[in-house]
C-alpha cells in the first residue's frame, strides 16, 4: 500500500481498532508460503491442460480469456466453487477474519475465487463500488486480497481503496457492465464527490502479503496495462446466524 497500516498477525487490539477507523489492514507476509504453493500448483495443473506447445501459465490465461471465453468462464467457475488448492490460504485468512467478527456463531465462505484481469481488459475488472450490495443481508463480512504469482502494482491494475470510506455506510448505487461479457459493478452514487472526500490508497503487494477490508469499503480495480494477467486470489467470509435467503454466489453471480 501506499500509507501501509502493516500489522502484525498477533497484534489484535490494534487489528480491530485500525481496522474499525481505516477500514482495512495490510498484512506484509500473512498468506504461508504453503499455503501459496498450493494455490499456485493448482493454478497451474488446471491451465497445463489447456496449453499450447511453449505456453506458460500466464500464456495460456491470456489465450483463453481473449479467444476462448466459455471455457476460460468454465474454468472460473470451478475454480470459484470448488478449489481445494486455496483451503489453506482460506483457513490462514479465517484466523484474522475471526479477530475482525469476533462474535462466534457460524463463519462461512462467502464467494472466495480467483481473479484474472486480463492485459488491457475491462471485462474482468470492476468499477468503483461496495461489497454489500452484490449481498444485502449479510452484513458481517470481511473480504481479503491477495496476489498470487506476482506483485501487484498499478501497472497490472492492482485495486484501489477509498480509506475511511466504509463509514459512509452501504450506499445507493447503479448498475455498471459495460459488455454482455463484463462483470457488473454496483457502483455508489455520488462517486466524484467520495473520490475527492476520502485519501485513495493502491494496495501494493507482493506474493505472500494480503489486504483484508470492511463489507462497505469503497474500491475499484484498475486497468492492468503490463501485458502480463493479474492473477489475484479473494477470501471472502462472514458471521452468520441464520442462513440466508438469497446468496449471489449459491444462486447465481452478479457479479
Ligand atoms: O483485485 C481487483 O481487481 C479488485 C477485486 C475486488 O473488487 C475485491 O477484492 O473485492
Amino acid at each position: 500500500m501506499t500509507d501501509r497500516n502493516n500489522l502484525a498477525r498477533t497484534d489484535r487490539d490494534t487489528l480491530a481498532s485500525t481496522f474499525e477507523s481505516d477500514g482495512y489492514v495490510f498484512f506484509k507476509g500473512l498468506i504461508s508460503a504453503r499455503a501459496l504453493e498450493d494455490v499456485r500448483d493448482g493454478l497451474r495443473t488446471i491451465f497445463a491442460a489447456y496449453a499450447e506447445p511453449g505456453e506458460d501459465t500466464f500464456a495460456t490465461i491470456t489465450r483463453l480469456g481473449m479467444n476462448e471465453k466459455d471455457t476460460f468462464y468454465r474454468i472460473y467457475q470451478f475454480i470459484a466453487r470448488a478449489f481445494l488448492a486455496t483451503y489453506r490460504v482460506r483457513l490462514e485468512c479465517f484466523e484474522i477474519a475471526k479477530q475482525i467478527l469476533p462474535r462466534g456463531g457460524s463463519y462461512i465462505d462467502i464467494g472466495s475465487a480467483v481473479i484474472f484481469a486480463l492485459p488491457n481488459d475491462r471485462r474482468l475488472i470492476w468499477d468503483w463500488h461496495q461489497e454489500t450490495p452484490y449481498d444485502a443481508k449479510i452484513v458481517d463480512a470481511v473480504h481479503f486480497n491477495y496476489p498470487i504469482f506476482e506483485r501487484a502494482h498499478l501497472g497490472n491494475g492492482t485495486m484501489s481503496l477509498l480509506k475511511g470510506s466504509h463509514k459512509e455506510g452501504t450506499l445507493p448505487y447503479r448498475k455498471v457492465r459495460p459488455t454482455a461479457d463484463s462483470a457488473t459493478s454496483l457502483v455508489p452514487e455520488g462517486m466524484d464527490k467520495l473520490v475527492e472526500r476520502y485519501e485513495k490508497v493502491d494496495f501494493v503487494a507482493d506474493p505472500g502479503d494480503a489486504i483484508v477490508f470492511h463489507n462497505d469499503m469503497i474500491h475499484t480495480s484498475n486497468l492492468n496495462t503490463s501485458g502480463r494477467p493479474r492473477i489475484t486470489g479473494l477470501v471472502r467470509i462472514a458471521a452468520i446466524d441464520r442462513v440466508p435467503e438469497v446468496a449471489s454466489w449459491v444462486d447465481g453471480k452478479s457479479y
